[in-house]
């Protein structure tokens, strides 16, 4: 006989976009920003060193390269806010060669606690920069960033890494013109997006041979068992990366191995899953080169620049707001 555990707290949000995803018809789901708990963020940083994830490096060897460049094409921001700074280490290279022209502030905006608190780690020592996080969603972070700078003084805002292929091609559009939204003409935004490559390239970027990714996607599980007390058997699921060649994304899915029941009591929930069945817990979307021109154009941006790495084909894209 098995003993659960219901926690004592439970994310009333988190046990009803679980029990939402789980219970949606056709295709169950489950949020991708769920992904990155404690261990979970642990994992993308892991993932980002694999031989076959060539996205992380390409997006720093870029930053590396031509930061010196990008800053000279901002109108000089002194404010610089970053959605999702991870572990900062990215960043690094921009505030340096910001630096170089005067003091500038710096705002990493991240849900993950662990990951600002990594981030005030790396840069927070910085001559010339000013280190304040927020925990917060990005739009809310946002927000609150754009409303510190006083009139004159421009804002750049860095999301790095292609995170926003994890949002869905017109979500990514609503979300870029929110941001465009807390922007006034002289502000910038500067946008990693990973380019389409060879399919077996992408499969092997998120399906490594050493099992990270699989453990990545698994945690998803284990964190809902750790926070709503479920029964979710980690052995009776298989990772899948799966690439959707009509939408231009990778797919991560959890397959169920058997028929099985699983028992959530945090989300007041008894699910039952086929064989062969698929949970879907996130999609990188993957781009052209010129697709970011016109992002930035139904965004209300104007594209400035763009920097391809020649190693692993992903870009680095500045927008101005004209
Ligand atoms: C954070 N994001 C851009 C990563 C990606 O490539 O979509 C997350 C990831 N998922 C599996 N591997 C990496």
């Amino acid at each position: 006989m098995s003993t659960q555990l219901i926690p004592q707290v439970v994310s009333p949000e988190f046990a009803a976009e679980i029990r939402d995803g789980l219970t949606k018809a056709g295709q169950r789901e489950l949020p991708s920003k769920y992904l990155y708990d404690e261990v979970g963020s642990e994992l993308f940083e892991a993932i980002c060193l694999l031989p076959e994830y060539g996205l992380t490096r390409a997006d720093t060897r870029l930053l590396q390269r031509h930061a010196g460049e990008i800053v000279s094409r901002m109108p000089l921001p002194m404010h610089v806010a970053e959605l999702g700074s991870g572990s900062g280490k990215k960043t690094r290279k921009i505030l340096e060669a910001l630096a170089k022209h005067g003091r500038t502030f710096y705002y990493p905006i991240e849900i993950s606690p662990a990951a600002l608190a990594a981030c005030e780690k790396e840069l927070g020592q910085l001559d010339f920069v000013s280190l304040v996080g927020y925990e917060k969603p990005y739009l809310e972070g946002l927000r609150a960033v754009a409303a510190r700078r006083e009139a004159g003084e421009h804002l750049c805002v860095l999301f790095l890494g292609s995170t926003i292929g994890n949002f869905d091609r017109p979500a990514a559009d609503e979300f870029l013109r929110k941001v465009r939204e807390e922007l006034v003409p002289g502000d910038s935004l500067l946008l990693g997006t990973d380019l389409e490559k060879d399919a077996d390239v992408q499969i092997l970027a998120y399906d490594d041979p050493a099992g990270v990714t699989a453990a990545f996607n698994l945690n998803l599980l284990a964190r809902i068992n750790r926070e709503l007390g479920s029964d979710f058997q980690l052995r009776n699921f298989r990772h899948l990366a799966i690439w959707n060649a009509e939408e231009r994304r990778i797919e991560m899915h959890l397959q169920s191995t058997c028929r099985q029941r699983v028992n959530i009591p945090g989300a007041s929930l008894l699910i039952r899953l086929e064989e062969g069945e698929t949970i879907w817990t996130e999609s990188s979307h993957k781009y052209g080169a010129s697709d970011p021109l016109e992002m930035a154009k139904r965004a209300g941006f104007s594209q400035t620049g763009q920097w391809i790495d020649d190693e692993w084909a992903f870009a680095q894209n500045l927008w101005i707001v004209e």
